[in-house]
């Protein structure tokens, strides 16, 4: 239950027979560039410097598409959605969250698209990125809450930028995405998700490597026709279509949620000492930012919060019976 009026032109235009490929993952792995490669074009803006690029939302309409892949289209039509990744520079998660979920929604709603279908959903990774994060396991645990185990055969790790690794790095770089699939991938695998290597380098040692997505795609395709296609959906989607739950009540809203309120008591309890141990004036600015950083954790969370007058609004339908 968010708001469902599609802002997204290939929403507004969208098809019962659409079938979503969504890419997400962490800033600068090659979300939009994959999609420009796919598209044919440069349908999406690709970034240059440290700062994330894509701030919102956006999906594209494939219109050229190869001819084995039209075969196992059987007519439908290819949307494409591209996603900033939850680290965003200047978007705050919880905004990204919002969009990400009205989209889902909106793709889903009767009142508009009228049931697109996910043909699957890319989670990409910079191989050339070293060590594993707080950003990076905030990213995953939101993505497997956005999917749910029971979408994870709708999953493929997709291991970018392998031409930037030098050859002497090669080891190290194989190394770490070993450790990636043992270790914090493993529960997404073991649930049917799946790793493939874009344009991999010869040398490379790990199975699963892929010269071009459209042999991705293809696969996903023939894997969603032999399943017979029905209740392709995300677990958010469930949640928020299906369940008519709000946002903060759907998994990752509450993963969401309980990892602000985690890092808002944090800030707190530094806030609180620092302050009991008398303040420099070089402390000052440190305190200043600190409220700043208590100040935007709270105002993400209460941006989470339904208003009354929505939770009203469902109270009364569901009073009344309505589904
Ligand atoms: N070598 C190499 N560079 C790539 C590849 N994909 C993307 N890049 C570069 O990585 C940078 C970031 O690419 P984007 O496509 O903007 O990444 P993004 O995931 O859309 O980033 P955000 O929109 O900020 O979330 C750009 O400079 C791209 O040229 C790839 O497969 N190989
Ligand atoms: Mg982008």
């Amino acid at each position: 239950m968010v708001k469902s009026a599609p802002g997204d032109p290939t929403l507004a235009l969208g098809n019962k027979d659409d079938i979503v490929f969504a890419l997400m993952g962490q800033t600068k792995a090659g979300k939009s560039s994959l999609i420009n490669r796919i598209y044919g074009a440069k349908v999406r803006r690709v970034g240059e410097e440290m700062i994330s690029c894509t701030k919102q939302l956006e999906s594209v309409a494939i219109e050229e598409v190869p001819q084995y892949v039209q075969d196992a289209l059987r007519g439908r039509r290819i949307v494409l959605l591209d996603t900033p990744g939850f680290d965003d520079t200047d978007v705050g998660d919880d905004e990204i969250l919002i969009r990400i979920a009205n989209w889902l929604e909106t793709s889903l709603s009767s009142r508009y698209c009228k049931g697109m279908l996910v043909g699957g959903v890319l989670y990409l990774h910079d191989t050339t990125k070293d060590g594993w994060t707080g950003a990076s396991r905030r990213n995953l645990n939101l993505f497997s809450k956005i999917c749910g185990d029971d979408a994870m055969n709708l999953v493929r790790f997709l291991t970018t930028k392998w031409g930037n690794v030098p050859d002497t790095q090669l080891g190290n770089a194989e190394r770490r995405i070993k450790e990636l699939k043992e270790k914090h991938w493993q529960p997404l695998i073991a649930h049917g998700a799946a790793v493939h290597h874009l344009d991999p380098p010869r040398q490379l040692s790990l199975p699963g490597g892929i010269q071009d997505p459209w042999v991705l795609i293809h696969q996903m395709l023939v894997s969603m026709n032999a399943r017979q296609m029905r209740d392709r959906i995300l677990l958010l989607q469930r949640e928020l279509v299906k369940e008519r739950r709000f946002l903060i009540e759907s998994k990752a809203g509450r993963e969401l949620s309980m990892s602000l309120e985690d890092l808002l008591a944090r800030a707190k309890a530094l806030q609180r000492a620092a302050r009991e141990d008398g303040v420099s004036s070089v402390d000052k600015e440190a305190l200043q930012e600190r409220q700043r950083q208590i100040d935007e954790l709270t105002r993400q969370i209460g941006n989470l919060t339904p208003a009354l007058s929505k939770r009203l609004k469902r109270w009364v339908w569901n009073v009344l019976g309505f589904s």
